[in-house]
């Protein structure tokens, strides 16, 4: 173990799930969600002097994803996955949101029953690469128990939409939840989740609602305005055991860096009366003023204050990598991120 470095953990082979379109408002548009996107983060972060290393990730198998999602969640990817061809994608077209029968078409490419949204697309390798997402997470979890200091789990797709049921958002399977799991399950009494990214995590949200021993807390996209739209309220504050344990902080449509930094402090300060064991930060970068589908307007530098702050927490912490879509600059702001997170080692 190195703790002079950072452990980026990836997978090489995510490139195999790449959708090419999405639909949003009534178009069909090119998908937002691309393997360049960590390609350029890699290559960046490779030329910039800080110290890292690479560790590529095996999948670890569907029995990491059980404790946080349904059998029929990922059997519907997994079968979806398998039935489609080399490169054909399959989204659904119709939401039956009155299930009259138990009884499920055969048409499970087109009919959803447990997709939100008609941005994410199933392909011949999605579960495949969903999994080698949670399995670069759930390897961070383990390598932070074993001790190692900075982690960046460079998963792609990411994960903070996808529900115990339901998949959508560009995500299939929490990656997030499955390291707050793992945390709990070896023994980590309580798990803070810092979500920074533009939309709010209604995944992962909703997999810990109901617990008091994961805190979530996320800083996004007013969700009158913005998707995920039908969570991400500042009254969603947790049900039975878990009330409390639940803080939504939405900010209007033209957030700057310091209403940002404000929301930022207030949201490390319920962390910090938490007294988490570890924090997990699900790092989007899609809060960025020139990111094409988000409307916060922070700067390259801004991440740099971002992960200062976070690091003065003091947490033995893990971070996965949600969205971000200015691919030509995430690896930018990913290097501005670790300039700040990586402070202390850069100064010796
Ligand atoms: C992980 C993550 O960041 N998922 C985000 C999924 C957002 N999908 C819907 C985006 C709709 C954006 N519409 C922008 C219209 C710009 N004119
Ligand atoms: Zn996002």
């Amino acid at each position: 173990m190195d703790n002079s470095k950072l452990l980026i953990i990836k997978n090489s082979d995510n490139y195999l799930h790449h959708p090419h379109i999405e639909i949003d408002e009534m178009t069909v548009k090119p998908h937002q969600e691309q393997p360049q996107r960590v390609e350029n983060i890699e290559r960046a972060i490779i030329k910039s002097n800080l110290p890292v290393s690479f560790s590529e990730i095996h999948s670890y198998g569907e029995d990491i994803v059980k404790d946080i999602h349904t059998a029929e969640l990922i059997n519907s990817i997994k079968q979806i996955s398998m039935d489609s061809d080399e490169t054909e994608y399959n989204m659904p077209y119709v939401f039956g949101l009155t299930p009259v029968t138990e009884r499920r078409s055969k048409e499970i490419k087109r009919v959803s029953y447990h997709c939100m949204d008609m941005g994410s697309p199933i392909g011949k390798y999605t579960y495949q690469t969903a999994l080698l997402s949670a399995s670069i997470s759930y390897e961070g979890a383990r390598r932070l128990i074993d001790g190692q200091k900075y982690i960046y789990g460079l998963c792609r797709p990411p994960g903070h939409h996808a529900e115990n049921n339901v998949y959508g958002g560009y995500c299939y399977f929490n990656n997030a939840g499955v390291a707050a799991n793992h945390f709990i399950k070896s023994g980590k009494s309580k798990v803070a989740i810092l979500d920074v990214d533009y939309h709010h995590g209604n995944g992962t949200q909703r997999i810990f609602y109901d617990t008091d021993a994961v805190l979530y807390v996320s800083i996004h996209g007013d969700p009158d305005l913005e998707y995920p739209y039908y969570t991400g309220f500042d009254d969603e504050t947790g049900s039975g055991k878990g009330l409390g344990a639940n803080l939504n902080m939405p900010l209007p449509i033209g957030t700057d860096e310091e209403r940002y930094l404000k929301a930022l402090n207030r949201a490390c300060e319920k962390i910090l009366s938490f007294k988490p064991d570890v924090l997990i930060l699900s790092l989007g970068l899609d809060t960025y003023k020139r990111d094409p589908i988000c409307r916060f307007i922070l700067e390259v530098e801004t991440y740099e204050k971002i992960a200062k702050k976070i690091k003065s927490l003091n947490y033995p912490t893990l971070v996965l990598q949600e969205g971000g879509y200015c691919v030509p600059d995430l690896g930018k702001l990913a290097v501005s991120f670790f300039k700040g997170y990586l402070e202390d080692l850069l100064n010796d």
